[in-house]
């Protein structure tokens, strides 16, 4: 190539991706049992065992704190057109990921049509074929994840988080025990919702996450 033919190349913009926020901000993480009388209390084992930041990102969890005060949401929106958003840093997370598709749901008695069903299926243990987005734009709740020795990690998200799952991640989710959560439901395209409940070793995107984290075999060196 001549110095000429350099010269010609359209000049490419550097893409400015929105930084994940830093650890210090990221939501409390802890271990859980494997099985739980009451799926809204916090299920902390004896004594607590917190899980860190590190760990969550290595199963592919991103994360961002949000300024959920400053801006206002409708109680639901099915669907919320993302381009409205007046959320500076939300829009460069939007434009960075390509979130085209957004909804706002309300998970309350009051608000979510079929609510019981829903609680119930939210709380079936499952995967998606495309990433979880979710923005808590008001209330609070747990994602339970498992993590790289298929334990139950409890994740309590509040107002202001924004934080993904990865596609093929085992997962669920429950409201806490103020029972509300106020949330924006992200999506690149057409959104499509299906859960796939465990096991679905076999799935496509369950065989693609398995591939980038395997599932270890917890030693005694891991536990200690
Ligand atoms: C989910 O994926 O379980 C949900 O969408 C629950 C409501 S959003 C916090
Ligand atoms: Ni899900």
């Amino acid at each position: 190539m001549t110095k000429d033919e350099v010269a010609e190349q359209p000049t490419k913009k550097p893409k400015v991706c929105t930084e994940e926020s830093p650890d210090s901000e990221w939501p409390e993480a802890w271990l859980m049992p494997s099985e739980v009388e009451d799926q809204t209390a916090d299920n902390k084992l004896e004594p607590n065992v917190p899980v860190s930041v590190a760990d969550l990102r290595e199963i592919g969890i991103s994360y961002w704190k949000m300024d959920a005060e400053n801006y206002e949401y409708p109680t639901i929106s099915v669907p919320w057109n993302p381009k409205d958003s007046t959320d500076p840093k939300l829009s460069q997370i939007r434009d960075d990921r390509g979130y085209s598709y957004a909804d706002i749901i309300t998970v309350h008695p009051d608000h979510l049509p079929g609510y019981d069903d829903k609680i119930k299926s939210f709380f079936e243990e499952h995967i998606h074929d495309a990433e979880e987005i979710r923005y808590i734009v008001g209330g609070q709740g747990f994602f339970d994840v498992r993590d790289k020795y298929d334990r139950w990690v409890r994740v309590h998200v509040k107002k202001g988080d924004l934080m993904t799952l990865p596609e093929g991640i085992y997962h669920r989710f429950t409201t806490d025990s103020t029972n509300m959560i106020h949330a924006m439901r992200l999506f690149v395209g057409q959104p499509i919702w299906t859960p796939f409940n465990r096991p679905c070793e076999d799935h496509p995107s369950r065989e693609k996450f398995v591939e980038l984290h395997p599932v270890e075999k917890l030693s005694d060196s891991a536990t200690a």
